[in-house]
């Protein structure tokens, strides 16, 4: 049997960040060897250029032994449960930490600058993007990456004069994480999400609420207790879309109009938000919070809000053609996405939803569409892996119309969209049965409706 050498690191994953933990480990003189579950990774030929003289295992990791590692770094996709690593779970190293750990464990023991982390169901790019635009227009050198973009350890290379580090991280990145020691952390809102891997919605928040260890300062949602810390906090400060109390940051009428405010305080008029959408207000108090605290000025802040205009494959409208709007929310990849989606656009719309939806649901509970479906919907168009799923939770609220691909769905909803209505995809799902990412489903439904504006002479 293949065998990690004693005294040296075992690196699970040859994805990305495997290959940035290879590249960490490399650097820092720290010997190496690589396993892989699958038998030909997609990271193969990087791997190989770049570190010629490491070995490497593909394939069950029951077929290595790995008693003698050091240490025991996972890829975020790397479930600790799978056989071969669940038996080596309870083991500590000679320094008294956990032998298994995350690439975000590495990151945390060589960031030599403060962490602001965010994490949450939905949202996380979101508000990610929005604190890294904030840090930068308050003059500070920041980086930004982890679960959105540059992997967090490549941060230390790329950025290596940070004062800060933004980081969005995952469910999976934080449950090898020990202790984070966040400057400020924020919890934004828990819905079904990656429960094939967590088990069920205890596991996937407590896999989150690690994000709260060693912190000095937590943000969470006031409507939403599920991303309260269950242990105390020097400070814990609360976001929520109503009238604030006290200090909270929250939503309230003032001079006539509505207002983003902390406490008693008006910071700027909703309506004057780049970003659409109540969802979206709950995000931009979120990283007003995180802001605050790391001394950015209300004043700086709030510039941000009025230009950001959120991130592609986000609610992102494309076109209008012949009266109906084409809109690519491919990043609603569980149901509490597309339902903030429905929320946001269905009471806005003169016409009906057309909805493209379906893919991998990760083992998450459809029925909270249907409502929602019923009032602002006209057809449900569902395809891949888990579309009879979906079916099964829309048919007796909407009407549903099941086919092969986005491809098909794509020339169902121009045969059936009527002027005033939006065609909007918002999968509900995970992309990865019929697609490499959610980004190139974006992309692929993006170039149907460049073709539909130019068959329309919109183009
Ligand atoms: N895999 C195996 N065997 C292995 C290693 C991986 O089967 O030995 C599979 C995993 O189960 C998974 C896929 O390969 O299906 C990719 O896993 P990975 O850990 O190699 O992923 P990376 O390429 O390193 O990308 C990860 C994040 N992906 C996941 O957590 C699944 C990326 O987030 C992230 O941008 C990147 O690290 C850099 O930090 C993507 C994502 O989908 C956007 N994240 C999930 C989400 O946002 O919902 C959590
Ligand atoms: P994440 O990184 O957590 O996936 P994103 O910012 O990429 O978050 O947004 C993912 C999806 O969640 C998009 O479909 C977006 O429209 C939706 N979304 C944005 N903000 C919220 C919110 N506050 N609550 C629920 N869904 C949201």
């Amino acid at each position: 049997m293949p065998k990690v050498a004693k005294g040296e690191t075992l690196v699970v994953g040859l994805g990305i960040s495997g290959r940035a933990i290879c590249r960490y480990l490399a650097r820092e003189g720290i010997p190496f060897m690589v396993a892989d579950t699958r038998e030909a990774p997609p990271g193969l030929e990087d791997f190989r250029v770049a570190h010629p003289d490491v070995s490497l295992h593909c394939g069950p990791l029951t077929a290595l032994d790995m008693s003698e590692a050091e240490e025991v770094v996972l890829s975020p996709g790397v479930d600790p449960l799978t056989p071969g690593l669940a038996e080596m779970a309870e083991r500590r190293r000679a320094t008294g930490e956990p032998l298994v750990v995350g690439e975000i464990a590495l990151f945390v023991r060589a960031a030599r600058a403060p962490i602001a982390a965010i994490t949450g169901s939905n949202a996380k790019s979101t508000v990610t993007t929005l604190l890294g635009d904030m840090a930068q227009a308050a003059g500070r050198r920041v980086a930004v990456g982890g679960n959105l973009g540059t992997p967090a350890l490549d941060l230390l290379t790329e950025s290596p004069e940070a004062e800060l580090y933004v980081l969005e991280l995952s469910s999976f990145q934080l449950e090898t994480t020990p202790c984070l020691g966040a400057e400020s952390a924020a919890f934004l809102n828990l819905s079904q999400d990656h429960l094939d891997r967590h088990g069920d919605m205890a596991g996937y928040r407590a896999a989150k609420l690690r994000i709260f260890r060693g912190a000095r300062h937590a943000v969470v949602n006031a409507e939403d207790a599920m991303t309260w810390p269950l242990e105390p906090l020097p400070a814990i400060e609360r976001f929520t879309t109503r009238p604030p109390q006290a200090q909270e940051w929250g939503i309230a009428t003032h001079e006539g109009r509505e207002w983003l405010m902390h406490g008693s305080m008006p910071l700027v008029a909703a309506a004057e938000l780049g970003l659409a959408g109540r969802h979206n207000q709950a995000n931009a108090l979120a990283a007003l919070a995180m802001g605050n605290h790391l001394g950015f000025s209300l004043a700086s802040m709030c510039q941000v809000l009025r230009r950001f205009k959120g991130l592609a494959h986000r609610s992102e409208v494309l076109a209008d053609i012949d009266g109906v709007r084409w809109i690519n929310d491919s990043k609603g990849t569980n149901v509490g996405a597309t339902l903030a989606a429905l929320a946001g656009l269905g009471p806005t719309l003169p016409g009906r939803l057309v909805l493209l939806a379906g893919g991998q649901g990760k083992g998450a509970n459809f029925a909270p569409l249907a409502e929602p479906m019923a009032r602002y919907g006209r057809e449900a168009i569902l395809f891949g892996a888990d579309a009879d799923k979906l079916a099964a939770a829309l048919e007796d609220s909407v009407a549903v119309s099941r086919v092969a691909d986005l491809d098909a769905a794509m020339q169902r909803a121009r045969a059936i969209a009527e002027p005033g209505d939006c065609v909007l995809l918002s999968p509900a799902c995970a992309s990865l049965d019929q697609f490499p990412s959610y980004l190139a489903r974006g992309e692929a439904f993006r170039q149907h409706v460049q073709r539909f504006a130019e068959e329309a002479g919109h183009g």
